[in-house]
């Protein structure tokens, strides 16, 4: 099988640690997006989305999708770590908790940065005031998180997962807008992913 990425983007960067939290590793296929390679008639051919991550299976499969490429990968490999929950209830809670994090998060700074910098503007609208728009909204959500990590250790509860990780990809995108992480008990919790070696071993990369 064959991961195609672009290893600088987010939604690389949420793969990627998923991978290294479980000790995979994958056949790469490096992609750049900014220079259009996602936007070729193969790749079209390949991705219902024209985005990466993809991963390739050896029978032509297309998967794309980060949490669907993690998914697969986990019940592949099931481990200890049960990055998508242990019992029915925290299984939800991870479900909640990536839901929350990636459609009020991480969608809205990715529609913050493309549309207040027109970085993808050869390939959509960039529509200024929707880029502002985002950008307050992406504000308004950081304290939510704020509230729930003084609740919690983690997102869903006492277990690092992979809400966990779609988190930390969101809040190291936060400096792209000026935004400083200075709420207490987001800084502790990035103080517990940033001791990880899987993520120590991402941002060396
Ligand atoms: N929800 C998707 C988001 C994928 C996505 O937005 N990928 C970006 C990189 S972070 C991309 O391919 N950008 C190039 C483009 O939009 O043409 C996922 O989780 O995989």
């Amino acid at each position: 099988m064959k991961l195609y990425e672009t290893a600088m983007t987010p939604s690389a960067q949420r793969v990627n640690l998923f991978l290294l939290e479980k000790g995979i590793q994958v056949e790469r296929v490096s992609m750049n997006v900014r220079a259009g390679d996602n936007l070729t008639p193969e790749f079209a051919a390949k991705s219902p989305t024209g985005k990466i991550p993809l991963l390739e299976l050896d029978d032509g499969t297309c998967l794309v999708e980060s949490i669907a490429i993690c998914r697969y990968f986990d019940a592949l490999h099931p481990d200890e770590l049960a990055l998508f929950g242990r019992t029915p209830l925290e299984q939800a809670q991870v479900e909640m908790w990536s839901r929350v994090v990636e459609i009020y998060g991480l969608q809205i700074a990715f529609q913050a940065f493309r549309h207040t910098t027109g970085v993808y503007a050869d390939r959509e609208r960039c529509i200024r005031a929707w880029g502002d728009e985002a950008l307050l909204r992406l504000k308004e959500f950081l304290p939510k998180l704020e509230r729930r990590l003084g609740e919690a250790d983690y997102l869903a509860g006492e277990h690092y997962s992979v809400a966990d990780i779609t988190a930390y990809v969101l809040v190291r995108m936060l400096p792209r807008f000026d935004i400083e992480v200075n709420s207490p008990h987001l800084a502790r919790w990035m103080e517990r992913i940033e001791a990880r070696p899987a993520v120590q071993t991402l941002n060396l990369t």
